[in-house]
């Protein structure tokens, strides 16, 4: 068998223009830890991508450290994209949009996969996580509608719950999905916010 490829070290944040594609054909991404971030749970590193609107990120693994992994300014396709242990957190919606993840999986999060910084919507099929603390984060405190999907898919080792808000007019909707070791599905949502089939 030959030896595994090195891992790609990025000293700085890799920006996905507006509407374009990067394809990491299956190649290993980790940030350096003195300028991106040591991937603990210290709020304010970088993202390892940064996608502006319209971008698909694509066949990519990001490895440890991950630092605060991929920022999403707006709409975002993410698609194949595995996180072997989640930094301080996976993916960051920073402006509002639609995030949808497709494939791939999240591993090893102390806290937070996905954290909803904005209004829109995230939609995660075909995916798996396994010993995290949370699927989905709408940001503390906030009131903004966020519409929240998981389909497809297989969660294992959850901490605290897949979907948590504190928001009202947030959903969540979670089909054909098997978990094993999840206390909780929806955590914060209005009564009749959520459905489960
Ligand atoms: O008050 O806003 O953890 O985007 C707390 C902060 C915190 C965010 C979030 C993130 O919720 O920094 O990583
Ligand atoms: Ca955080
Ligand atoms: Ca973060």
């Amino acid at each position: 068998m030959p030896a595994a490829a090195a891992p790609t070290v990025v000293n700085s944040t890799i920006v996905v223009p507006k509407g374009t594609t990067y394809d990491g054909q299956g190649k290993t991404f980790v940030a350096n830890p003195s300028t991106l971030g040591d991937g603990s749970q210290a709020e304010n590193q970088k993202p390892v991508f940064r996608l502006e609107a319209g971008a698909t990120l694509k066949n990519v693994i990001i490895g440890a450290p991950a630092a605060d992994g991929v920022h999403c300014y707006g709409n975002c396709n993410i698609s194949n994209v595995v996180w072997q242990d989640v930094g301080e957190d996976a993916l960051t919606l920073k402006s509002s949009g639609t995030v949808n993840i497709t494939g791939g999986a999240a591993y090893k999060a102390y806290d937070k996969v996905f954290q909803m910084n904005a209004s829109g919507t995230i939609n995660i099929k075909n995916f798996r996580a396994d010993d995290i603390g949370k699927l989905v984060r709408q940001n503390g405190g906030t009131s903004y509608a966020v519409n929240m999907t998981l389909d497809n898919s297989n969660i294992s080792n959850v901490k605290d719950s897949i979907m948590r808000t504190d928001s009202n007019s947030t959903q969540g909707r979670i089909t054909n999905t098997r978990y094993s070791k999840v206390p909780t599905l929806f955590k914060g949502f209005a009564s009749g916010k959520t459905s489960q089939s």
